[in-house]
């Protein structure tokens, strides 16, 4: 049987036959485009190029994309649904049209990789009169002659959705079904979005869904697109030729095919098992979780789904770490930390002890390598970033699970428990939303938001009067340099001992000094520590937040810092995440991702006993 390898090539290899220039796949990160964070289709780096621009290599295009749909996250656990994933992909921009493009697909599918046609199902466009979007008689009839060539009859069925499959080939669906455009159906496209009806590709695989699950189908009218899992979309040809107008929909100066289809699906028809963690892909890395958690994949459907979910989200983060979407609080980033972190969890129910992410990973590598060199080039970075993420997050994980069991006893979590659960223990929102659904608990994301929204304005509040009260000289660099000390401090007692205390701090404009109790000279080693600690914090994008109490209660609340009574019956306390909490009198940044990069520039003897450190933000 093929590998999914050597399937990629033959597509690549059968379109470039057919006068196709082959080029790389983009970044999952798409470039000059604010309308979307991910690249999600093949399509989406040719938009100006369907809507007529012309491409630098030519009328004829094939890849292999990288996709990430964020929707699919909570789909994740069955058989056949992924986060990552390859889009094979041709375009036609304004050169051949439906004849080519059915009867190529049928060939590369049935000829070239040797599917058998009898699983193979279409379904085509029904049209919709009122915008004046036509039925597509066209595909069906040359999808009819394919079949016909292998004497094959191949019924033509307009209403599968009411009485099912009835021996049918070809099927008709409405605009839910067979409209293809970035924002879905004609009446969501924005003016100016191209898009078209389409015809798709359907395998069957018949009642199991894999080695492991029987389908809900058995007994039911089932048609190509019901959704119980027999049946399974395997690639869409997309006859790009209308153009959103103000009136309705006006034709593309040119016709076009966009086509794309999921490499994993294609080879799970190849080894005719639905479940797509079966393929190749997938099988160093399941091994190793294998050997890793001491359970089998495939035994029991709640370690199945753990496995599934592993396997999915560390694959994407490992993609979407190597195109520069670093685990953070925002954008990209945030869903690179999103995936990690339920992987972790996950892992952990697995009953892993130890961290394994980047083991995982490096069996990914291996697999990918030779087809993405962006992950051999990058490997240590990305390795060095997924461990940084998993031995912060294993520091709060479990403290934070055995908190939400505490919160759990009244059968909700509300947006403070949630927040709470944020913003001390690093649980993004749908992992807590997810954890609560485990339990059957009453969750609400607007309660968070508030709850978000809240706690940053109190720290910009924070920051503003700080200002009034007589700081307003104090300039934006030296603003940093002082939220940074407070990471510094905590970094270094977290390196080198809680023995360590502020003796001294000095910030201009250009560095911070800063003086603290500790006996010897640092090492190198101990050094790219702390650095690498306030980067890793800084990275988070955490937000500083404020409180004012009484020095009992900060205390009480395990603040640093100087308890002297210069201070006054209440104190200032400044929060930076589950990091750092300190007596000041501020100001401060009001998030971290406002600092740069920390850098020490000299560690020096500043007397006895007392260390000292000069270091900038670059
Ligand atoms: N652009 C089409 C899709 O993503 C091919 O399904």
């Amino acid at each position: 049987m093929l590998t999914s390898h050597e399937l990629r090539k033959k597509y690549l290899e059968f379109f470039s036959n057919k006068g196709h220039k082959i080029i790389d796949s983009a970044s999952l990160i798409p470039e000059n485009d604010p309308t979307t964070l991910f690249t999600s289709a093949g399509m989406q780096p040719m938009i100006p190029y369907l809507l007529g621009e012309s491409h630098p290599n030519g009328k004829r295009i094939a890849n292999s994309q990288k996709c990430f749909r964020t929707q699919d996250i909570d789909e994740v656990g069955d058989n056949r649904h992924t986060t990552f994933f390859e889009m094979l992909g041709n375009w036609s921009l304004g050169d051949y049209f439906k004849q080519e493009q059915v009867g190529w697909m049928f060939d590369f599918l049935i000829n070239e990789i040797h599917l058998d046609p009898q699983n193979l199902y279409i379904t085509c466009f029904a049209g919709k009169k009122e915008l004046g979007l036509a039925r597509d008689d066209e595909s069906a009839k040359f999808w009819q002659e394919k079949f016909k060539s292998l004497g094959i009859n191949a019924e033509i069925i307009d209403d599968p959705k009411e009485n099912g499959l009835q021996n049918g080939k070809i099927f008709y669906y409405g605009e839910n079904k067979n409209w293809w455009s970035r924002a879905g159906v004609p009446n969501n496209m924005p003016i100016g979005e191209p898009g078209g009806g389409d015809s798709e590709m359907f395998w069957d695989f018949g009642e199991n869904l894999g080695k492991h699950e029987k389908s809900i189908w058995k007994d039911k009218p089932c048609h190509p697109n019901c959704d119980c899992g027999r049946f399974v979309e395997i690639g869409n040809n997309v006859f790009m030729e209308y153009i959103k107008t103000k009136t309705g929909f006006e034709k593309l100066k040119n016709k076009n095919i966009d086509f794309g289809g999921g490499l994993e699906r294609i080879a799970s028809a190849l080894q005719n098992d639905p479940d797509i963690f079966e393929i190749d892909l997938f099988l160093k890395a399941k091994k190793r979780l294998e050997l890793l958690s001491g359970r089998k994949y495939g035994v029991n459907a709640e370690e199945t789904f753990a496995f599934r979910v592993i396997l999915d989200h560390l694959r994407a983060s490992m993609f979407l770490i190597a195109d520069g979407a670093i685990p953070s609080n925002k954008d990209q980033g945030y869903f690179t930390r999103r995936l990690l972190r339920r992987a972790i969890r996950f892992g952990v129910k697995l009953g892993i002890q130890n961290k394994f992410t980047a083991e995982i990973v490096k069996e990914y590598i291996k697999e990918y390598k030779n087809d993405y060199l962006e992950l051999s080039n990058k490997q240590e970075f990305i390795l060095s970033e997924l461990e940084k993420e998993e031995d912060q997050f294993r520091k709060t994980l479990e403290k934070g699970l055995k908190e939400f069991e505490r919160m759990s006893f009244d059968k909700k979590i509300d947006g403070t428990e949630s927040f709470s659960l944020f913003s001390t223990y690093g649980f993004p929102y749908e992992m807590t939303e997810e954890l609560a659904k485990e339990k059957n608990l009453k969750i609400s994301k607007k309660e968070f938001d508030e709850e978000m929204a809240k706690h940053q304005n109190l720290s910009r509040t924070g920051a503003n009067q700080k200002f009034k009260g007589g700081l307003a000289d104090m300039g934006e660099e030296s603003k940093k340099l002082h939220t940074v000390t407070h990471l510094l401090h905590f970094a270094l007692r977290r390196v080198l001992g809680d023995h360590v205390e502020q003796k001294g701090s000095n910030i201009t404009a250009e560095r911070l000094r800063f003086d603290f109790s500790h006996p010897d000279k640092m090492t190198d080693e101990e050094k790219q520590k702390v650095e690498d600690l306030v980067n890793a914090v800084i990275n988070q994008d955490v937000p500083i937040t404020c409180g004012e109490m009484t020095v009992a209660q900060a205390k009480s609340a395990g603040a640093i810092g100087l308890f002297g009574d210069k201070y006054g019956e209440k104190v200032k306390v400044y929060t930076i995440g589950e990091f750092s909490k300190e007596i000041c009198g501020g100001p401060h940044v009001v998030n971290t991702s406002e600092l740069g990069h920390f850098k020490i520039k000299k560690e020096e003897a500043s007397s006895a006993g007392v260390r000292r450190i000069k270091a900038v933000l670059e």
